[in-house]
């Protein structure tokens, strides 16, 4: 069990990928995502100084998506296509406190699942240096895919020298098994909590 750390300016919450095109009836719908937009809502009101919200935003024909339906490894179908319904956030998100709305995953030929940067390791987005410049220390993840952006965006912030946390119940994962993202995370050196323990963990006596 780790124990809650009560949230001050200095702590930034990043929502990962919470599209429509994620959650039930969406493209690369993922079971638990509606069941984690209240958590996240809840999660927002919480003091953060920064909530920045990531938006998978790929241009039509983009390297990620399967051709001809072929299965294959870091290829999905058609999703998240910019400025279509798919991309944007569900309505029941809370969206008055996000500050920085960062999208990735727009140049055709590379992937992005960091919020950091893409998938070869170039095409820094800056969020780490923005980060830094507003006096964050601590990065809390939330968000979709526990498993794929959730993962590479938490494990980019740790090696950006954030204290990073990931919540783990208010993530949603492609794969119903979480061991693999977990183990990963944890060598990474980030902490898994869960929602609950933060929000009590910042309540008044
Ligand atoms: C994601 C697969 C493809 C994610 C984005 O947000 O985790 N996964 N594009
Ligand atoms: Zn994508």
């Amino acid at each position: 069990m780790s124990t809650a750390p009560a949230i001050d300016g200095r702590d930034a919450l990043l929502i990962v990928d919470v599209q429509n095109d994620f959650l039930p009836g969406g493209a690369l719908g993922v079971a638990q995502g509606a069941r984690i937009i209240p958590v996240i809502n809840r999660l927002q009101d919480l003091p953060f100084g920064r909530i920045v919200a990531t938006q998978d935003w790929h241009p039509r024909g983009h390297v990620s998506f399967m051709a001809d339906g072929m299965p294959a490894p870091d290829r999905w179908p058609e999703h998240c296509v910019a400025a279509t319904w798919g991309a944007a956030f569900p309505d029941a998100l809370a969206q008055a406190r996000i500050g920085l709305v960062l999208r990735k995953g727009m140049l055709p030929g590379i992937d992005s699942y960091s919020a950091f940067h893409d998938n070869d390791g170039g095409h820094d987005s800056g969020l780490a240096p923005w980060l830094s410049a507003c006096g964050i220390r601590r990065v809390f993840v939330c968000g979709i895919a526990l498993d794929y952006c959730v993962r590479a965006s938490a494990l980019d912030a740790a090696a950006a020298g954030f204290d990073t946390f990931v919540l783990d119940d208010a993530c949603a994962a492609i794969n119903d098994d979480r061991r693999d993202a977990h183990r990963a995370l944890h060598d990474g050196g980030i902490g898994i909590i869960a929602t609950r323990d933060l929000v009590e963990g910042n309540e008044a006596p």
